[in-house]
């Protein structure tokens, strides 16, 4: 675990993180210590001090020491980000926080809102008349396309967002353009499609089918419910999209990019992948839930990034069936310690 609101010595390149204790963040933060950058991180106050991802990162002792602090701060609250961005002076940020899960934003939309948009402009303003020329990461989603009217989707593809989670999304991601409009800031938006890890959330489709199939493999679980089998995604795998995060923020000049592999699989599909990895019959094991099922489910997405690898280089490199057996794997070697 890194240190909090600590000293700070001098050193290369400076990044602070919002999210870092997300799937993506946890990510990133060894990406760029791997850089030799000097890593700053908003948290939250928990009431368990243990954080999972942070504390399995793959740092060495004095990387962690010397190259990792935590700072306690909500993106509910200026006055915190405000004090946090002067004390840290970043040369780059990256906004990964957010309130993340699509069907919690049926239930909770003021909430999702509050973080996710007004959140962004409260950090925007942050810097916004700041001397330094900072740079700035916004995590956007294809969630923003709703149901979109063509397929595959690009960065001129309209939103037709269809969820409280996106309507926030893309408010922010047009404030974020907006600050680079009006006020010159560096930013960009990675308009990033669905990306996935042994490090996913817990209740996210993929790491539940993962968690469940393992489970039910080592006979602990007897039936994995799930929402709509029906549903198509664009899977990638999450190491490699946060390296697309640093390379935008590496060009020359601040855009957004959609980041995908160009590939989209139904739900049931990564369920049947999944069993058969283990060598057993889905049908056998999946209920399904209405109440799994939200109000609205966005089209059939699936994402263009050929500017990404035009301009940035960047390519998708894991595919569907690698990334399933990957994340059932690293569930069963978890059961066996
Ligand atoms: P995640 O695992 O859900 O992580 C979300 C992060 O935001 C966590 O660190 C969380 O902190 C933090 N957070 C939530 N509310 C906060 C608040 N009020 N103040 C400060 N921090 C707060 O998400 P992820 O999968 O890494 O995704 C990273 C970003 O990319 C998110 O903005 C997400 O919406 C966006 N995105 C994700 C995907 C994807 O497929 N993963 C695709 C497109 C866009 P706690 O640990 O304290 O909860
Ligand atoms: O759902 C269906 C569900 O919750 C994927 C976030 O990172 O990616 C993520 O949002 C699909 C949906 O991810 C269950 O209806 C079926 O169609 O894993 P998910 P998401 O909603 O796509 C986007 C790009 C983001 O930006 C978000 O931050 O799977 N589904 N049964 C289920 N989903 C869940 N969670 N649980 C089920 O039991």
């Amino acid at each position: 675990m890194g240190r909090l609101n600590s000293l700070i010595p001098t050193m290369a390149k400076r990044a602070l993180i919002t999210g870092i204790t997300g799937q993506d963040g946890s990510y990133l933060t060894e990406l760029l210590i791997r850089k030799g950058y000097e890593v700053h991180g908003l948290v939250r106050r928990t009431s368990a001090v243990q954080r999972n991802r942070l504390d399995a990162l793959d740092l060495t002792p004095a990387q962690r020491e010397k190259q990792l602090f935590l700072h306690y701060g909500d993106l509910s609250e200026s006055s915190g980000l405000s004090r946090l961005a002067h004390r840290t002076q970043p040369d780059e940020v990256y906004h990964l926080g957010s309130q993340s899960h699509v069907q919690v934003s049926f239930e909770s939309p003021k909430y999702t809102f509050e973080i996710n948009a007004s959140g962004t402009v409260r950090l925007l303003e942050c810097f916004r008349d700041c001397n330094k020329p900072i740079r700035f990461y916004h995590a956007s989603t294809c969630e923003m396309y709703g149901r979109p009217e063509e397929s595959p989707q690009n960065e001129k593809t309209p939103f037709r967002p269809v969820s409280p989670y996106a309507c926030s999304k893309t408010a922010s991601h047009f404030l974020t353009a907006c600050y680079r409009e009006s006020y010159g800031l560096f930013a960009c938006n990675g308009i990033l499609f669905n990306h996935e890890s042994p490090r996913r959330g817990e209740n996210f489709v993929t790491r539940k089918i993962a968690r469940g199939v393992a489970a039910i493999k080592r006979g602990l679980q007897k039936k994995l419910t799930l929402g709509s089998l029906e549903t198509r995604k664009d899977w990638g795998y999450a190491p490699e999209y946060v390296e697309a995060m640093w390379r935008m923020l590496q060009h020359d000049k601040p855009d957004d990019y959609v980041i995908a592999t160009g590939e989209a699989h139904r739900v049931g599909e990564f369920v049947e992948m999944a069993f058969q990895i283990v060598g057993l019959d889905w049908r056998e094991f999946v209920e399904t839930d209405p109440a799994e099922v939200r109000p609205a489910e966005v089209g059939a997405l699936v994402g263009d990034a050929s500017k990404a690898e035009r301009v940035l280089g960047w390519r998708a490199q894991t595919r569907f069936q690698g990334l399933v057996k990957l994340m059932v794997e690293a569930e069963l070697q978890a059961l066996s310690r």
